[in-house]
């Protein structure tokens, strides 16, 4: 097998999930990633490289060809589109929620509403879908200071325990979608290089499926 293989890994708290999945899938780095500052690393087996980079990164990364898979949150892949990727495998690690949220004890406004988040696609979406006429504010984080700021009526965010809406006096309202993390592959690559990428998916779905069952 000559053709190398690249997997796009998202960096951050999904990547700590993913390394024990790899690795009983039985791809582990050839060096501690986190204790490097490089970007692209060698793995056990040969041929098999690993790029660790920003979540919203891979699904560019993966659909371009420059990495033939790639693990990202389910946000992440709802908001740029992933046009064109295969989604083959639920991780199901990293599990949250996207959802709308207000100021506890406001009535939602349903006219005109202003909205601050990060996925401004998911949200323009949304709200067309559910006839509300939004106005939506891109921000890079600290989404829960909009309202609070007066900046926005709502925010659509990843929500997981609620606490970060709660200390900020903040309620969650709508589920727009479950979130959980997939592993995706270019569809030239799937065929291309199916006999490298076959094992890979068979030993991430076998650790998917031992974890469930423990
Ligand atoms: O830092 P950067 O801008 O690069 O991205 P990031 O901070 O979004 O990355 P990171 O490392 O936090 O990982 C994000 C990915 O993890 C998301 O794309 C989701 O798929 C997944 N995930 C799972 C979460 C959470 N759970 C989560 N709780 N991502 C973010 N959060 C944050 C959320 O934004 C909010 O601030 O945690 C807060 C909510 O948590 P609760 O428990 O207070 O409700
Ligand atoms: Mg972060």
């Amino acid at each position: 097998m000559s053709k190398q293989l690249i997997l796009a890994l998202s960096k951050g708290r999904i990547l700590d999930e993913t390394l024990p999945l790899l690795a009983e899938a039985g791809i582990t780095p050839a060096e501690d990633l986190r204790a490097s500052r490089k970007l692209l690393f060698d793995t056990n087996m040969p041929g098999v490289k690993l790029v660790v980079i920003r979540a919203t990164d891979v699904p560019t990364y993966v659909q371009l060809g420059a990495a033939d898979v790639g693990i990202a949150g389910k946000d992440v892949l709802l908001e740029h589109g992933a046009e064109g990727l295969y989604e083959p495998i639920d991780l199901e690690i990293a599990r949250c929620r996207l959802m709308t949220a207000g100021v506890q004890g406001v009535e939602p406004a349903r006219a005109r509403l202003r909205v601050a988040t990060k996925f401004v696609n998911v949200a323009r979406r949304y709200y067309a879908a559910q006839g509300i006429q939004a106005e939506v504010i891109k921000l890079y984080g600290a989404m829960e200071l909009a309202p609070m700021m007066n900046l926005a009526d709502e925010i659509v965010d990843i929500v997981d325990t609620g606490n970060t809406l709660r200390a900020n006096g903040m309620e969650p309202r709508e589920l727009i979608a479950p979130i959980s993390t997939r592993l995706v592959v270019n569809q030239a690559a799937m065929t291309m290089k199916h006999e490298r990428i076959k094992p890979l998916l068979e030993g991430m779905r076998a650790a998917v499926a031992r974890r469930r069952a423990a």
